[in-house]
């Protein structure tokens, strides 16, 4: 039985547990229909009570939503308060500042610990060091870095100088890093000489040299360098500075800057339905008010929970979970530089063990792979360690299959713990649909029901409501104070993105596909609807990867880009391409399939990889020239073209992309 149909059929549901619905901050479905009535019947005074209990305002707001000019919301618009402030200062004076805020575990397995008070300290003098450097508030700074404590430092330094940032995974190449520092205007990078993944040690300061070489970035004047490993690297004088020599004199402290509510707190960029990526940008009150409400409620966050999120910074996961939401809500943290397959696939139980975590947060994904190494060998299977500090355990980033989540659920959680499936986006800021652990009854495979407040519904293409057990397009009715503001420098692109004109012009639509169930009215997220894809968690444009295969220019005349499932991956990206000499086989297909696959791992970086690659003398068009992509999709997938071909133009080709490699 396939993913998708098994959870079709899926019937099984699993109430919470006593123990956790006990003493929970949502305890119980009617708590939970409590906050939902509330926001149903006083949208704004539910809003403005949250931002009130949850944030210290340096001046408060007198109005909650300011919806004139919609899409462009407006939320708390005439407060002001400081981010940094609110996750770090915050705490001082009270119990939670002299715990640890992260407990650091490097890739080798050193742990470094830091409190909340030298993690102010920290921050401050790292602000310090930005402002000595002549970045000033409003000035964008991208963040190439790895998963670091010195990572979260460089995204809380900005917000306390009401600098936007705009961290660039670690994982992508000089070409993208370059297309976000011109984008984004960025008038510094913070990176590191490498970084340590699996035991390797892989530049990164080469990287942002390179992407500098390739001109234009004129905004940019200053390049920050940590320096993870003792390995040199090379330096430009008058550019670049270690950050020993940024830090040096730099007092520990610095007075965070006061911005107002819907200053941009970062820019995030993120694949969309064309070539060109999305900066998303989020504000500054409404973005952080979220990250620290959904740790209460998502994650019942207690002052005695270690929370690990395993997301890196580079996403948004890393964003909300590990740079804002833990420090705001005065938890413990485990930040991990690492993967979880080194030393071995036993490294998150391992890591569950010794550092007594208590809420865990991954991806499907990961936890695909893990089961498949763990049945492989058992020394690396969650039996074999004490995982009996967890308590609620957590998914992100694409839907959970019914068996990884069973699996989860028996051998990670001890069948003890709720996993909360949270459905939510780079756009959305937080979680939008997910299980209460202390509350929701739990259905494998569905992210349940939507948040207190988040007004989510499945439409037709004209907005209208579809029943329950129909399939349509998921939408948020209502603005939430977390949503993406802008994409950066293209409001006309916000517009058209989010906002379609036949649904009203005022429904966020989240390019996504659910169905709710009959029975219970539970929301499932059946995949993207547009041309984005979703490998391991990751967004991928279709054309992103069209466009970098046909830059080959010397070798590759056309390209079309789709997804199939993989039983690991989710998704995987197969490539239809058509060179400009004449089609290869054996092995000589194989040689030039892998230099296209290197080729996108340097344009993109190597999640974009194309996992199959097919060649053909053409691509099968319509008569006007369309590449019928539906088609494609169905060879990709291995099925019999039942489709109409009619339109077909030359339908002799799909014989020849159906031959693999
Ligand atoms: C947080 C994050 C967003 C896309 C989203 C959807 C998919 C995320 C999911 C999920 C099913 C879940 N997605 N969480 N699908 N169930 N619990 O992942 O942000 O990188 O922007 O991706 O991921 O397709 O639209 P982002």
């Amino acid at each position: 039985m396939s993913a998708i149909e098994s959870v079709l059929v899926e019937n099984r549901v699993f109430p919470p547990p006593e123990a956790a619905v006990k003493g929970a901050r949502i305890s119980g479905m009617k708590a939970y229909e409590a906050l939902c009535a509330e926001a149903g019947q006083d949208f704004e005074g539910f809003w403005a009570r949250l931002a009130r209990e949850n944030l210290a305002w340096t001046k408060p707001f007198t109005r909650t939503l300011d919806e004139s000019n919609a899409p462009f919301y407006k939320w708390f618009a005439d407060g002001e308060l400081n981010a940094s402030a609110n996750c770090l200062d915050k705490h001082l004076g009270t119990p939670v500042e002299n715990k640890d805020a992260i407990v650091f575990e490097a890739d080798d397995g050193a742990v470094t610990r830091i409190t909340y008070k030298q993690l102010l300290a920290r921050v401050s003098q790292f602000a310090n060091a930005l402002k000595a450097q002549g970045v000033n508030k409003g000035d964008r700074v991208i963040i190439y870095m790895p998963m670091t404590i010195e990572g979260v430092v460089a995204m809380q330094a900005c917000a306390r100088i009401g600098a936007t940032h705009s961290v660039v995974f670690g994982g992508f190449s000089a070409k993208a890093l370059h297309e976000r520092i011109i984008d984004a205007g960025a008038v510094a990078v913070v990176t590191a000489n490498y970084q340590m993944r699996g035991g390797k040690e892989l530049p990164l300061k080469a990287i942002v040299d390179e992407a500098i070489a390739m001109g234009g970035c004129n905004t940019l004047k200053q390049v920050l360098v940590y320096m993870r490993t003792a390995t040199a690297c090379n330096m430009v004088a008058g550019r670049d500075q270690t950050f020993d020599e940024a830090l040096e004199g730099q007092s520990t402290e610095c007075v965070p800057v006061p911005v107002n509510a819907e200053h941009p707190l970062f820019i995030l960029y993120t694949s969309g339905s064309t070539g060109k990526p999305k900066g998303v940008q989020h504000s500054t009150a409404g973005y952080l008010l979220w990250a620290k409400v959904t740790m209460d409620w998502t994650f019942d966050i207690k002052p005695s929970d270690v929370f690990w999120c395993t997301a890196d910074i580079g996403w948004v996961t890393g964003h909300s979970y590990v740079a804002y939401g833990p420090l705001a809500a005065g938890c413990t943290q485990v930040v991990f530089e690492g993967v979880p397959t080194y030393p071995n696939a036993g490294r998150f139980w391992d890591m569950i063990q010794k550092h007594k975590v208590t809420v865990f947060y991954t991806a499907p994904t990961a936890i695909r792979s893990l089961i498949k190494a763990a049945e492989g060998d058992e020394k690396v299977h969650p039996a074999r360690y004490d995982l009996s500090s967890l308590r609620i355990l957590g998914s992100v980033g694409e839907p959970i299959n019914p068996e990884a989540w069973m699996w989860y659920h028996k051998h990670v959680g001890g069948e003890r713990c709720p996993i909360v499936d949270t459905f939510w986006q780079t756009e959305t800021g937080g979680h939008m649909i997910t299980p209460l652990p202390g509350a929701t009854p739990l259905v494998p495979g569905s992210c349940t029901l939507p948040l207190p407040g988040i007004m989510a519904a499945i439409v037709d293409e004209v907005g209208k409501d579809v029943p329950n057990g129909s399939g349509g397009m998921l939408v948020v009715k209502r603005p939430w104070p977390s949503m993406i503001r802008n994409i950066w420098g293209d409001p006309e692109r916000y517009k058209k993105s989010y906002f379609p004109e036949e649904m009203g012009g005022t429904y966020y639509l989240a390019g996504d596909g659910a169905v709710r169930s009959e029975d219970r009215g539970y929301f499932r997220i059946t995949g993207r609807i547009d041309d984005v894809l979703n490998v391991s968690g990751h967004r991928l444009g279709t054309m992103e990867i069209e466009s970098a295969l046909v830059s080959m220019t010397e070798l590759v005349a056309e390209a079309a880009v789709v997804g199939r499932p993989d039983d690991m991956t989710g998704e995987a990206v197969c490539a239809f391409v058509v060179l400009k000499r004449s089609r290869p086989t054996g092995e000589e297909a194989q040689k030039i399939a892998t230099q296209l696959r290197n080729w996108v791992a340097k344009e993109i970086g190597p999640i974009a990889k194309p996992k199959d690659i097919r060649f053909g003398d053409n691509l099968p068009k319509t008569r006007s020239g369309k590449i019928m992509r539906r088609l494609l999709r169905s060879i990709a997938r291995g099925e019999a073209i039942t489709q109409d071909t009619s339109t077909l133009e030359n339908p002799a080709i799909l014989e020849q992309l159906a031959e693999k490699l």
